[in-house]
């Protein structure tokens, strides 16, 4: 039986991932793990890897969009960090020996030109902040049997990260509207589903200004350099062996991951 602490949950988590092992949500046995608990397990999950050698690269959001809240019945966003172990290379095929049940979801990523810390951080402020705009693709490999989770597990299990993919054409963001930017979801060339940013939270940059907020009342900021994964666009798809899925959007280029 497991005695729950902040280091615990951690543990028990990280060692999930590694062992590709899934199991029940933490909430279940731990009915004690609310939010500002949960977030303390994900910096401390983070800590580990970073004492592993791994690097803080940015963060990310979830639970954006309404196709996302409705699909995992959680109504409310939440934020992740983003690690160098996270990264996956464009010509690198989605590791299926390494992932539990992976999903992919197509996102709008920002890389920072300058540090954004709230609190009171607008949508309009938070662009000013973005160096350019990116397509991507992330793919999510949530540690608990069959994504089922409540809002404090997933942001314990750092919400489901497992790899993404930035593209590599670099887009201003004052050159477009990305609520009106839209995204086409491929698997196999047949399209899945289908997006424009403005099913991030109206705009993606609202999600920025939401995370840099979020961020501030925990005492940390977005920093220069940090790429922010804005949150998944449509439901996130299965992906298995010789799949290949894309994301294909209109000014920000296409990205796409294959499953060897
Ligand atoms: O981008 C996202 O909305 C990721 C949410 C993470 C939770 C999940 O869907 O497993
Ligand atoms: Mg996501």
């Amino acid at each position: 039986m497991t005695t729950w602490s902040v280091d615990t949950a951690a543990d028990v988590l990280l060692a999930a991932e590694a062992k590709r092992r899934d199991r029940g949500p933490i909430t279940e046995e731990w009915p004690e793990l609310d939010l500002p608990t949960a977030y303390r397990v994900q910096k401390r999950l983070i800590e580990r890897k970073v004492e592993a050698g791994e690097t803080v690269v940015g963060v990310k959001l979830g639970l954006t969009s309404r196709a996302k809240q409705e699909r995992m019945g959680i109504d409310s966003p939440l934020t992740a960090v983003l690690t160098d172990g996270y990264v996956l290379a464009a010509d690198e095929p989605v590791p299926l020996d390494q992932l539990i049940h992976p999903r992919v979801e197509p996102e709008i990523v920002f890389v920072m030109g300058k540090r954004l810390a709230g609190p009171g951080i607008t949508a309009a402020t938070a662009l000013d902040a973005v160096e350019s705009v990116h397509a991507g693709l992330e793919i999510i490999d949530s540690r608990y049997t069959d994504f089922k989770f409540t809002l404090p597990d997933v942001v314990a299990d750092n919400a489901s990260s497992a790899r993404f993919v930035v593209g590599g054409k670099a887009v201003s963001p004052k050159s477009l509207d990305l609520a009106l930017e839209a995204c086409v979801l491929t698997v196999n060339g047949a399209v899945t589903d289908t997006a424009t940013g403005a099913a991030v939270q109206g705009h993606p940059a609202e999600a920025l200004a939401l995370a840099a907020n979020a961020l501030a009342a925990r005492g940390e900021a977005l920093e220069a350099g940090q790429i922010v994964l804005t949150g998944g666009m449509t439901d996130a798809v299965f992906v298995r062996a010789g799949d290949q899925i894309g994301a294909e959007f209109t000014s920000l280029g296409s990205v796409f991951v294959t499953a060897a």
